[in-house]
């Protein structure tokens, strides 16, 4: 697998403490335990870049890393790894404080160009997930959706939980946004995933 130079920048709650939007940047979001870190890993093809962990709810900032290039190019790029969200044992206030933050950052941070919202393959549209598509697509914040750990079940019944997905955003949405496959075990959608970034990448600064 080509590894891709990544490093970590910094981490922090505050616009303050992100690093200069000079960049394009893609956010990485989900519940807790959806496979945040792994994909980021996987998609660097680099180990211990971003933390696994089995403990949900770690992360509590944006975490943000600086990639060179793609499988295609080397165009450098910024990726955030973002606290996720559905994690049961937290306070109303730190619940709130999540949410803040993370709309603060989505809403503000000018160089994201897409966020890539993780679900976890082996489940039914998921009530938190569906909220967050709900924001995203009102607050019109480009988006694509990652469905995870397809190497979990078989691929009749990710085929078959992505159609659902699908249906269900059919009854809000006219257009539903594009779709990923991934796998952390097989490497799946690592190519897509990056030619996607690289497509956008090359977008940047032409606008
Ligand atoms: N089998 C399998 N396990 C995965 C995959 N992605 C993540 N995991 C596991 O799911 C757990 C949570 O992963 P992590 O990346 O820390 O999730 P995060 O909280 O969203 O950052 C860890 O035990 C990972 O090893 C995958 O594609 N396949
Ligand atoms: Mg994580």
């Amino acid at each position: 697998m080509k590894t891709l130079k990544a490093q970590h920048l910094g981490s922090g709650r505050e616009a303050k403490h992100w690093p200069k939007p000079t960049l394009p940047e893609y956010a990485f979001i989900g519940r807790s335990n959806v496979g945040k870190s792994s994909l980021i890993n996987m998609l660097c093809g680099v180990n211990k870049l971003a933390r696994v962990s089995n403990t949900p709810g770690r992360t509590r900032n944006v975490e943000h890393f600086r990639v060179e290039g793609t499988l295609t190019d080397a165009r450098p790029w910024l990726l955030a790894d973002l606290p996720g969200y559905g994690f049961a044992k937290i306070s109303k206030d730190e619940r709130a404080a999540w949410e803040r933050m993370i709309r603060a950052y989505l809403r503000g941070r000018e160089n994201l160009q897409c966020v890539f919202l993780l679900v976890d393959s082996r489940l039914e549209p998921q009530q938190n997930d569906l909220d967050m598509i709900h924001w995203l697509g009102t607050e019109g914040i480009p988006f694509v959706i990652v469905f995870t750990k397809t190497d979990k079940l078989s691929m009749p019944k990710v085929e078959s939980h992505v159609a659902l997905f699908r249906r269900t955003l059919k009854k809000t949405w006219k257009e539903v946004p594009m779709m990923f496959l991934s796998s952390v075990e097989t490497g799946k959608g690592r190519e897509e995933l990056l030619a996607f970034i690289a497509e956008v990448n090359a977008g940047w600064g032409s606008a």
